[in-house]
């Protein structure tokens, strides 16, 4: 089949208002770069002619400004799915401009598949290339390409010559209840399916040509608090792996996104008792690069390269040297439950806030304001063989504890929640009881200035097998919120 070159002016003719479209890519990776940013313009003409013009965004998780921000300004978003990380498409949530769901990444494609967000009228696909018979080969991420592409009624390739991701892409798609078997990857290496995505050639309405890199992922200058935390996780690894706990040969890490993430890969980098790693993660960031080339990572497997562009570089400049070392999977079984727990994989996240028994934050600030989601953490926490969750102790110059008597959020209950690491320790909360794990935590990981504060808290609660006192379970947030310090707080305000 001979597809038409169209622009990507007439391909957003394709989109209408009220419709569904389905993207590929993951994070700021692999996503459709020129089709989206006309949508927008399209809304703003529509809106100025007094019509209605807004659509359902469906993704593997956040993008960058010319996607969430474009539309966003444009008002053209009336849901969105599954994470978000672009401030202006936070703001408007939390103006509550548009609906949010936010969803465990690995849901997001049988969600779709089972009807759950309604209809997909149009995927976009960023790929490499397509061939006359349909096969597309995606750039640099898995995402949900296939799902999408299957459901929608038309589909649009851009085809970004920018990138050259050639035999890094495994895609696999489950079948739905009650057929689907077990997910066949046994080592974080496996691959299981094709290097494309099949889409049926009769629903491609043109390709768009483009050549443009990703925008870019842009990390803070590691500090004292962030190397330390990664340190602190390294040497918490090491002692398992001295126990026995961890087999000497080492398990799959997974690492969340973030400074903080990126700080705990450089500390393994550094580490050289560390055994060769294998990741098997959501996101691969540059650390990752330098550690394969170095030989400390000996595979990755992820849903997106979530690189910088001198990182992406790198990799297809050595793309004989990294292709089979890096595997690129759907989000559904990049952060499949199944599989991690089979692998034993060791889940790295970090945590906006964590309470005194192991209750974990990752989405809301203060409880209420929505930060980015809470992405893949739980589909790595829940089912890891070892669950960290890292953070600095205090944020906002010590204005804010991260270590609270009660999250505002709950994302991560405490029992999925086996590490805390701050820059002043480990709490290692496997096999303690409730009143231990509030000990550890506030002796290991709470700021000084705070350690007395959250004893205090359990002084005046309530005992029972999870000691709290409802009314100033918040007492640190309300202080905050009404005098810009939690260490103003007294007790004796909430509780009369
Ligand atoms: O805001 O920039 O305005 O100061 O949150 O915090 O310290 O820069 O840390 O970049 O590692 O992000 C949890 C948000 C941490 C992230 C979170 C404020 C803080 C700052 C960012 P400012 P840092 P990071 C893999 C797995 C959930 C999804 C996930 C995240 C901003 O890691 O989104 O794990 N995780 N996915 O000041 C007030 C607190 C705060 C706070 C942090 N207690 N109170 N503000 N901040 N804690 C990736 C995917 O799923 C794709």
């Amino acid at each position: 089949m001979n597809y038409p070159i169209i622009t990507a002016a007439e391909a957003a003719t394709y989109i209408k208002d009220g419709y569904g479209v389905g993207i590929s890519g993951f994070t700021l990776s692999g996503t459709p770069k020129t089709v989206l940013p006309e949508v927008a313009k399209i809304a703003e003409e529509e809106h100025a002619a007094g019509k209605p013009f807004k659509i359902n965004l469906y993704t593997g998780a956040s993008t960058g400004d010319a996607i969430d921000g474009a539309l966003t300004r444009a008002n053209a978003l009336n849901f969105r799915a599954p994470f978000l990380s672009n401030p202006t498409v936070r703001t408007a949530v939390n103006n509550k401009e548009l609906t949010y769901t936010d969803l465990h990444l690995s849901l997001m494609a049988q969600d779709l598949r089972y009807g759950f967000m309604g209809k997909v009228d149009v995927a976009i696909l960023e790929a490499i290339d397509i061939t006359p018979d349909g096969k597309v080969y995606l750039t640099t991420a898995g995402g949900i390409g296939q799902t999408v592409a299957n459901l929608a009624d038309k589909i649009i390739i851009e085809r970004n010559s920018f990138h050259h991701t050639e035999g890094l892409h495994d895609v696999y798609e489950p079948e739905n209840p009650p057929y689907r078997r077990e997910i066949p990857i046994y080592k974080a290496s496996d691959r299981i399916g094709k290097p494309y995505v099949q889409v049926d050639p009769k629903k491609v309405v043109g390709i768009v040509e483009v050549n443009l890199p990703n925008e870019p992922v842009v990390f803070k200058e590691l500090d004292d608090v962030t190397r330390r935390i990664g340190e602190n996780v390294a040497n918490f690894l090491l002692g398992d792996i001295k126990r026995g706990i961890i087999p000497a040969s080492g398990l799959p890490i997974q690492s969340g996104i973030g400074n903080v993430a990126n700080a705990v890969l450089k500390a393994l980098e550094t580490s050289t008792e560390m055994p060769a790693l294998d990741l098997y993660s959501e996101v691969l960031q540059d650390t990752v690069i330098d550690l394969m080339e170095l030989g400390r990572v000996k595979s990755g497997s992820t849903c997106s390269l979530s690189l910088s562009q001198e990182g992406l570089q790198r990799v297809y400049d050595n793309l004989d040297f990294f292709r089979d070392k890096l595997v690129l999977r759907p989000s559904e079984i990049s952060n499949s439950p199944e599989v991690i727990r089979r692998l034993g994989v060791i889940a790295i996240n970090t945590a906006i806030e964590v309470d005194l028994y192991g209750c974990v934050n990752s989405s809301h600030i203060g409880g209420t304001r929505l930060m980015n989601g809470i992405g893949g953490s739980g589909d790595f926490a829940r089912n890891a063989y070892i669950s960290i969750f890292t953070c600095p102790s205090t944020l906002k110059d010590g204005k804010i504890s991260a270590i609270v008597p009660m999250v505002a959020h709950p994302d991560h209950s405490e029992h999925d929640v086996r590490i805390v690491v701050t820059e002043y320790g480990v709490a290692d909360l496997r096999g303690k009881g409730p009143d231990e794990r509030a000990k550890t935590l506030i002796e290991n990981c709470a700021h000084p200035d705070y350690r007395e504060l959250l004893w205090d808290y359990l002084k005046i609660s309530k005992k029972a097998h999870i000691s709290h006192n409802v009314a100033a379970a918040l007492a640190l947030h309300t202080t905050f919120e009404r005098e810009g310090d939690m260490r103003l707080t007294d007790y004796n305000k909430f509780i009369g």
